[in-house]
């Protein structure tokens, strides 16, 4: 049975409590429970200050088998920015140039310089992660489990749900169909607003389409799904009845999507475990599951941020 430990981002303190407070303890170099396997759901490093104590804790877990892992967005970007562009000396897949880029991956390159050894063998690693984990009895993947991209990237990944090495090319190419399908299935989902419509987000930026929690699936207008959007202009905008629902049998783990509060299932077939460890007075979740087909808010467990 399986202990699902959302995003640590860098938290590499409150990942050993967690895993402390879960029965694992550390034997031959990894941390093990004697009947359970951990799998955590992406997003292991950027953010906080300790990135080599998580990527030391977690990587011995998936080599030795007492843990499995999904590739998080911010892995996945970690690989582009390490990789050049076919035919050039100095620009990469994701740009360097774009002083974003390499603000908010600064954490990681502090600890793993880069195109040092240790980076290049921790990227190595991060290419390992799958897209997704489909279990005996549940799913895994970091943002959203969106069939029509999961069907775009199957020719793509290899046997174990891996990216194959030219994947990153082409999800990095915004006019190829891999573009879109990465970005559903590790960032998000988005909905376009009616023609004409448009809103202007919290950064000022003019937006025509919206970020949604795509597990509200009672939702009816765009303001009770719209991620950091100001409600009025959207309050007006009817969700479209054919728009994306996770509505399958087999219960669905993601991470990504910052959530706070006391962690809970959103649905009984649905549950989040990243609980936003990388805010203050945020959370890093695990959420134990021993077979049942309904989940429970019992079965969440956590560790506060320290500091
Ligand atoms: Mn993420």
């Amino acid at each position: 049975m399986y202990d699902i430990i959302g995003d640590i981002h860098g938290h590499g303190t409150e990942l050993e409590l967690l895993l402390e407070k879960l029965g694992y303890s550390l034997s031959n170099g990894a941390y093990r429970h004697p009947e359970r396997t951990a799998i955590f759901a992406g997003d292991f490093i950027d953010r906080g200050q300790e990135e080599r104590k998580v990527i030391n804790i977690c990587r011995p877990m998936v080599e030795q088998g007492s843990a499995l892992a999904v590739m998080g967005n911010h892995e996945f970007n970690a690989v582009c920015y390490a990789t050049r562009v076919v035919g050039s000396e100095d620009d990469y897949l994701r740009s360097h140039r774009k002083p974003r880029n390499t603000t908010e991956h600064a954490a990681f390159l502090a600890e793993y310089p880069f195109e040092s050894p240790e980076h290049q063998e921790t990227i190595a690693w991060f290419k390992t992660l799958p897209l997704f984990l489909e279990l005996d009895g549940i799913r895994v993947i970091h943002a959203v489990w969106h069939h029509p991209s999961l069907r775009i990237a199957k020719p793509w990944l290899d046997g174990k749900n891996c990216l194959k090495p030219d994947a990153y090319h082409a999800a990095s190419d915004k006019d190829h169909p891999l573009y879109d399908a990465v970005e559903h299935l590790l960032k998000g989902i988005e909905m376009p607003l009616p023609a004409g419509e448009s809103f202007q987000d919290f950064g000022g930026t003019i937006r025509t389409s919206a970020r949604i929690k795509w597990w509200k699936d009672k939702a009816t207008t765009l303001d009770q799904v719209a991620i950091l959007a100001p409600p009025e202009p959207l309050k007006t905008i009817k969700l479209p009845e054919d728009r994306y629902r996770y509505q399958d049998d087999i219960p669905l783990f993601f991470g990504h999507y910052w959530f706070g509060g006391r962690p809970e299932p959103t649905s009984d077939k649905l549950a989040c475990v990243d609980y936003s460890v990388a805010k203050p007075g945020g959370k890093l979740v695990a959420y134990r599951w021993s077979g049942e087909s309904n989940l429970s808010a019992d079965n969440y467990l956590w560790v506060t941020r320290k500091g």
